[in-house]
């Protein structure tokens, strides 16, 4: 399953491409990009910042509690990979879960290579928790041109699923949007919900177009009942 930042727009965190989306605010190239940080730090670590704190502000919605139920009641394999940053998967409960972008509580010392948790706003003059050098950590993001976070487990999920979901994805960022036709091409069967379709639609056999917390729970639903 991949999920985007569509599952949590109900929960009421902006989503990147909508009329109100956070790139709106700020060209991708100026935030979300190595050359951006090294550029322009603060700039970075402030669009961070408010991003972090917006965290203690939202909860989970009923899409993230749909997927959590399905994590325990799910007999066979699963796994959640999320593009998002955010922690409203765990927080309601997920726990097969991958984030491939990173985190935005998660630091990363671009000294001593620790990454540790991060809850609070970060600046250039923070220190690192481990070696303590102060102005040479970062958010712990994958920015454009950085390689995804664990992309040999997505890779095996998807040669050996039955069944490939994305949920509230535009398809437009890769790899993630190229995860779909992996798995149509092994022959696993492909279900997109979305409000819209997404890029990569026609990839997908089966779309429910609608808002997540609505759909998710109704196709969670069906899934675990067809299973019992
Ligand atoms: C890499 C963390 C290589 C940051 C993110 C040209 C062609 C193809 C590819 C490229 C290209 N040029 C460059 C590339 C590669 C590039 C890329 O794909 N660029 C795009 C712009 C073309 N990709 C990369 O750089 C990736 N790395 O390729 O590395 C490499 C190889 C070897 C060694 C080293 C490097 C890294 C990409 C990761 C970037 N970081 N996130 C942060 O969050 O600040 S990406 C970020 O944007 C998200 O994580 C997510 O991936 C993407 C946003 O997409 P969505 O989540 O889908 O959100 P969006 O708003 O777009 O859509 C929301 C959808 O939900 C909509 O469809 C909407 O209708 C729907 N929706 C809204 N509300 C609801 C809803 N649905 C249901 N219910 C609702 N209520």
């Amino acid at each position: 399953m991949l999920t985007g930042a569509g599952i949590s727009a109900e929960s009421g965190l902006a989503t990147f491409r909508a009329s109100d989306g956070l790139w709106e605010d700020h060209r991708i190239e100026d935030v979300a990009t190595p050359e951006a940080f090294a550029r322009d730090p603060g700039l970075v670590h402030d669009f961070y910042n408010a991003r972090r704190a917006r965290l203690g502000e939202v909860e989970p919605d009923a899409a993230h509690r749909a997927l959590a139920r399905l994590d325990v009641e799910w007999p066979g394999e699963l796994l959640v990979v999320t593009q998002n940053v955010d922690d409203l998967h765990e927080r309601a409960g997920s726990r097969r879960l991958l984030h491939m972008h990173g985190e935005l509580r998660g630091g990363w010392c671009t000294a001593c290579n620790n990454r540790f948790r991060w809850d609070g706003p970060m600046d250039s003059f923070a220190r690192c928790p481990k070696c303590a050098l102060p102005g040479l950590i970062r958010p712990d993001i994958v920015w454009f041109g950085e390689m995804p976070y664990e992309m040999e487990a997505i890779d095996a999920a998807l040669m050996a699923c039955d069944l490939f979901v994305a949920i509230g994805t535009s398809g437009a960022v890769y790899p993630a949007a190229g995860f779909v036709q992996t798995a149509a091409y092994r022959g696993a069967a492909t279900l997109e919900i979305n409000l819209e379709p997404s890029q990569g639609r026609i990839f997908f056999d089966e779309h429910r177009f609608g808002l997540a917390g609505v759909e998710v729970p109704k196709w969670v639903d069906e899934l675990l009942t067809d299973a019992a």
